[in-house]
C-alpha cells in the first residue's frame, strides 16, 4: 500500500493508550458511539456524526474526537470549528501529526490519511460542509482564524 510514496500498513490499527476527552459531552458521545457502532448518540441535532481516533501530537495517546459527518466519495472532511473559538481545538494538531487517523462511521472503521484543504478546493468542500452543519458558517463569521478543514481520504481501496 503506498501513499506520498511512504509505504503505508492500512488496516494495522493505531496503538497507544486512550486519553479521555476532559469535554464530558464529547467523551461521552464518542465511547458511546463507539460501543453502538453509531446506533446510540449517532447523531447531534439529529445530524449524523462519526468519530475519528488519533495520536496525540505530544502525549502520543489515543484521542478520541466526535465530529459532523462530512462525506463526498468515500472521503471525510474534519472542521476545526470548535464552537467558533479564537483557537484551533487540540485535536487539529493531533490529525496533523498522526501517522494516520481513523475514522469510525457507524460500524465501518477506515484508516485515513490527512490534508489541510485550500482554495478551490476548500471552497468546494465548505459548501458540502455548511450545508451538513449550517452553524459552521455562523462559526466563522464569529472568529478572525480561517477555521481549517482537513481532508481524510480511506487507506484502503475499497471504501471510495
Ligand atoms: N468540534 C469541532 O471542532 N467541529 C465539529 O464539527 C464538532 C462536532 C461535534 C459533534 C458531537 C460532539 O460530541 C462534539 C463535537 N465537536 C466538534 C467537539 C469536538 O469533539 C471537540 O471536543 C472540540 O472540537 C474540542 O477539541 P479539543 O481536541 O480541543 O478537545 C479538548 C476538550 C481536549 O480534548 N483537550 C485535552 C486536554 O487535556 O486539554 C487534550 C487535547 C489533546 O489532544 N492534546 C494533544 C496530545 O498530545 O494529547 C496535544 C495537542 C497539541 O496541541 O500539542
Amino acid at each position: 500500500m503506498r501513499a506520498g510514496g511512504r509505504a503505508v500498513v492500512a488496516d494495522m490499527p493505531l496503538t497507544g493508550e486512550y486519553a479521555p476527552s476532559p469535554s464530558d459531552w464529547a467523551r461521552e458521545q464518542a465511547e458511546k458511539y463507539e460501543a453502538t457502532d453509531g446506533a446510540e448518540a449517532g447523531t447531534l441535532r439529529g445530524v449524523p456524526i462519526v468519530v475519528y481516533t488519533s495520536v496525540g501530537a505530544s502525549s502520543g495517546k489515543l484521542r478520541k474526537t466526535p465530529l459532523m459527518r462530512v462525506e463526498h466519495d468515500g472521503e471525510y472532511l474534519a472542521v476545526a470549528s470548535k464552537g467558533g473559538a479564537p483557537d484551533h481545538p487540540a485535536w487539529y494538531r493531533n490529525f496533523l501529526t498522526s501517522p494516520f487517523v481513523e475514522v469510525q462511521d457507524g460500524a465501518q472503521r477506515h484508516d485515513c490519511s490527512v490534508r489541510e484543504l485550500e482554495g478551490d478546493e476548500r471552497d468546494v468542500w465548505w459548501k458540502r460542509a455548511v450545508a451538513v452543519w449550517p452553524d459552521y458558517a455562523e462559526y466563522q463569521r464569529s472568529t478572525d482564524r480561517l477555521i481549517p478543514l482537513l481532508l481524510l481520504t480511506p487507506l484502503d481501496d475499497d471504501a471510495a
